[in-house]
This record gives structure tokens, sequence and C-alpha cells, in this order.
């Protein structure tokens, strides 16, 4: 299949055209947010999922119910994918979603509302090689080449929702204010109970340290890979094939440094360094 009939573009962006269509990017600006939306931003392979598990957890009280029940799509679904309209009245308040949109791609009423973000940030190495390996098992999506080849499209650009460096910097130039809370990976593969306990600070949830426990268990990368809630072995082989690659991959960080040789890392660094360099804000890990 040609990249066409894989992928649509929105706003110069690539979309995938099994979980993305122009009616569900319609739906999506005229969706109305409300005070108490909590959406979780990312840019693609920097712990979406993870906060589809998270969530729902912090949200209701550490309640395992929907974890245990709902496939991850449809207990926090993405903003812009087709499956929210199915899904959005059934969603409990206060409502959970994810999105990879950009900030500038956000409906008009997001704007309007106190709805709160929470972005969460990856190292731009790692989010390549997981999306490098997502692009081997999943049949909807296009094959990613050589690993040389994946990094030249990842750094220019020619990726599902555009470059790193504008997604980072997007979301960082926001009028949000106190509405939005930076996290990142790493911390949360460093510490999970307490990116949790600033989760709970943050939306205000009041969780006990018992239940800040609780959630890490079941949100730990090992009970997550064996959750048919959330590691899509529900989805059919022919779109999402494990034995390729199994979405819940590794887990880790610094992966990267198993996949870069040092002329790629060289090469990608000068790039991303580049695009940053008018950029301030603090990085948990090195750009080398
Ligand atoms: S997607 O396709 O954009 O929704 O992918 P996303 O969920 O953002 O990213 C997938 C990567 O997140 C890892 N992941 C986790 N790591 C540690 N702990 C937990 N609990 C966890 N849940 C998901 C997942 O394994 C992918 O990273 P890699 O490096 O490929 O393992």
């Amino acid at each position: 299949m040609s990249s066409d009939e894989i992928c649509m573009l929105y706003h110069g962006l690539l979309l995938p055209k099994e979980t993305h269509s122009t009616e569900s990017l319609k739906f999506v600006q005229e969706y109305t947010f409300k005070d108490e939306d909590v959406v979780a931003v990312t840019y693609p392979k920097s712990g979406t999922i993870w906060m589809q598990e998270i969530l729902p957890l912090v949200l209701n009280g550490g309640d395992l119910t929907p974890i245990q029940t709902i496939p991850n799509w449809d207990r926090v679904p993405w903003l812009e994918e087709k499956r929210l309209a199915v899904v959005v009245d059934q969603l409990p308040s206060p409502r959970a979603l994810v999105t990879h949109f950009p900030y500038h791609l956000m409906p008009p009423s997001f704007h309007a509302s106190k709805a709160k973000v929470i972005y969460v940030m990856r190292n731009p190495k790692d989010v390549m090689v997981s999306s490098y390996y997502f692009h081997q098992m999943a049949g909807f999506l296009m094959d990613p080449g050589t690993f040389d080849e994946f990094m030249a499209k990842f750094l220019e650009g020619r990726v599902l929702f555009g470059k790193w460096t504008d997604h980072v910097k997007s979301w960082r130039h926001t009028e949000l204010g106190d509405r939005i809370m930076y996290i990142t990976y790493e911390e949360m593969v460093q510490d999970l109970p307490a990116a949790l306990r600033s989760l709970s600070d943050f939306l205000g949830s009041n969780l006990s340290e018992e239940v800040i426990q609780k959630i890490a268990e079941h949100c730990s990368f090992k009970t997550m890979k064996v959750n048919s809630m959330s590691n899509f072995s529900l989805v059919p082989k022919v779109l999402m094939d494990s034995d390729k690659s199994p979405f819940l991959r590794k887990g880790v960080v610094g992966d990267w440094k198993n996949h870069f040789s040092s002329e790629q890392l060289a090469r990608f660094t000068s790039v991303i360094r580049k695009e940053m360099e008018d950029e301030s804000f603090p990085l948990p890990w090195s750009l080398d």
C-alpha cells in the first residue's frame, strides 16, 4: 500500500487512516470540553497508554474496574480518533482523554474551558526506537525501512504527527498557566509512586499512600503487559502483530544505546540540538 492509502494529511501532519477520518477530525473541532476534563498529551511513543492506565485510577481513587474491564482505547479515548464519537457518552466524569495533537490543533472549546493537561515527554532517541518497532508490528502503518531510513524520516518530521521538536515546543508555549503539568516518561520509570503523587496533587485527587502504591503496582510495565485490556491483544493480528514486536516492548530508559551507531548519534543530536537551541526548558536527559 502507498503512504497515501495508509495515511491522511491533516494540517500538514500524517495521521493513520485506520484510526482517523475526516469525520473524527471534524468531531474533535466540535467537541465540547468540560472544565473537569483531563487530557494527557503525548508525542507518539512517549507514554500514552501508560496514562490511559494511570488516569482513571488517579481520578476514581484506585478502583481497578476500568482497567480490568474496558480496553484502553475506549477507557481513555484519543481525542482525534474515530472511537471518541462512539464512546463519548459513556465516559464517567471527570472524563479522561489522550491526544497526540500539537497545541495549535486543540479545538476552540478546549481553550475556553478549564480542562487540565498533563504533558508527557520522552527522550526523542527512545521515542524513535519505540516508533521504529511499532511500525514493524502495526499492519496499518508504513514499513519503517531500515533503522537509518527511519531516522531520516523522524528527523525530517515525515512520521506520524510530525516532528518531535515541533510537538514539545508547541506545548511549552501555551496560555495554560497552572492548567498544565509537565512530566517525563523517565521520571515515571524512575519513581512511579512519586509521579503518581504529583499527578494526584495536580488533579486534586488526595490519594492515600496505600492507594498510590496500589496504582503503581497495577500500572507497572509487568502488570500492563499481561492486562488484555491494555496490551492490544484484543486487536486482530493483521493490525497489530505482537510476534513481530509487542506493543509493550521493553518499557525502559536508554534503549537507544542498543540501536544508534556513533555516526547516527552525532546526526540525531545535531538536528535536535539545533531545533531546540532557543528553548530553555529543563530536560531530564542530555541531548548528546
Ligand atoms: S502510542 O502508540 O503513541 O500510543 O504509544 P505510547 O503508549 O505513547 O508509547 C509506547 C511506549 O510506552 C511504553 N510503556 C511503558 N513503559 C514503562 N512502563 C509502563 N507501564 C509502560 N506502558 C507503556 C511501551 O512499552 C512503549 O515503549 P517501548 O520503548 O517501545 O517499550
